[in-house]
């Protein structure tokens, strides 16, 4: 992969965060992929993301698969660890990953294509197990990598760069991670940075997995007149059903809103996130509404945006399975290997 280091350049007058880190040490290597890309303002995002939350960079690790959107992860906190995994194999590498280790923050980005074709099975198995992550999709409807082929996430009539159009039905990944019991899915814009950062914050606290699915355009296959992944179809069809506010743990609550439209969620660390409604009966914590209100919008040509459903009840993969608190790689090797004692009464206890 094509790596190019940034120039460090440091301005005394840069905000710290508590951590006396600056937005910079949140940076990674300098981005390669074509100027203008969606793909780029979410990396910006992330920075901030991770920045504003005071996270350690070393206890992140970021996992990607194969694609543009895969390679990203190489442009923000070059100090996390790291892992670009095989085509769709991302879900299945930080499933692994999380259940080592559940001290570090997951984060994984993707593509249209590297989660909704090649890697669909592996990505709807971690949602099924709630492994507390988030996962980002950065969607363009295309395969922007190996030139502009249609993705699963194409719209039916939307048009390619030469002008054919696009005859199979989408997989709409929103509606998907919502059938298979997704705990929080969201919808965002790479243009929308001011949406975008507190839902990628609420989404790194949550307590389980976080699907973030993001319009993200790909200006040198995608971006004309008759694609619905364009800069200009997104903005013109963005319909914002939530607004997100995330509030800290500790930080004061300043404003508020009218009784009624303000839905509040506390995640495990004392944090709120508060979900300012628009629309004025939706419920972003009613399964069965949010996937019927989607389809009705759906099929009005509304692109809704926000953080569209959240369960903050879910059992997260390590509760359910009662695994072990200390990471692997703190457990003495006693403790890992107990001897062929304790598997033979392990083998007699399953007989
Ligand atoms: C096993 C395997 N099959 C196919 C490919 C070719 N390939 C590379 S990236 C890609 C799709 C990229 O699309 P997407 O995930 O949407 O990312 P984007 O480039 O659009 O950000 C494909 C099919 C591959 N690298 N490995
Ligand atoms: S080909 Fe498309 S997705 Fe890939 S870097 Fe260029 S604009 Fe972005």
């Amino acid at each position: 992969m094509s790596y190019i280091k940034k120039p460090v350049v440091r301005h005394p007058s840069l905000k710290l965060n508590q951590l006396g880190l600056t937005v910079r040490d949140y940076e990674g290597a300098m981005s390669t992929l074509c100027a203008g890309c969606g793909h780029d303002s979410i990396t910006a995002g992330i920075v901030r993301a991770f920045f504003e939350l005071d996270t350690p960079p070393h206890m992140v690790a970021k996992l990607s698969g194969i694609g543009c959107s895969s390679k990203t992860p190489a442009y923000f906190l070059s100090g996390a660890h790291g892992f670009n995994s095989a085509h769709g194999r991302m879900a299945a590498i930080a499933t692994g990953a999380a259940a080592a280790n559940r001290k570090l923050s997951y984060i994984g980005v993707s593509g249209d294509g590297d989660s909704l074709s090649i890697g669909l099975g592996h990505m709807a198995h971690a949602i099924r197990r709630n492994v507390k992550m988030l996962y980002i999709i950065e969607n363009n409807g295309v395969y922007g990598l190996t030139k502009g082929q249609f993705s699963a996430s194409a719209d039916m009539g939307s048009k390619s760069k030469r002008g054919e159009a696009n005859a199979q039905a989408p997989i709409d990944p929103v509606m998907l991670a919502l059938s298979l019991g997704a705990t929080f899915v969201a919808r965002s814009f790479s243009g929308d940075k001011t949406q975008l950062v507190p839902i990628l914050k609420a989404a790194l606290l949550h307590d389980g997995f976080a699907l973030v699915d993001v319009i993200s355009p790909c200006v040198t296959f995608n971006d004309h007149e008759g694609s619905t992944k364009s800069y200009m179809h997104t903005r013109k069809n963005q319909v914002p059903i939530v607004e997100t506010d995330f509030i800290p743990p500790a930080a004061e609550i300043t404003a508020d809103y009218a009784e009624g439209t303000v839905a509040r969620v506390r995640a495990h660390d004392g944090s709120v996130i508060r979900l300012r409604k628009v629309g004025a009966d939706y419920d972003p914590s009613d399964r069965t509404r949010v996937v019927s209100f989607l389809r009705d919008s759906q099929a009005s040509g509304e692109i809704v945006t926000g953080l569209l459903f959240i369960d903050s009840g879910g059992t997260e993969m390590h509760r359910n399975a009662k695994t072990v608190t200390t990471p692997l790689v703190d457990l003495p090797f006693e403790e890992l290997c107990p001897g062929s004692a304790a598997l033979e009464k392990l083998q007699t206890s399953y007989r």
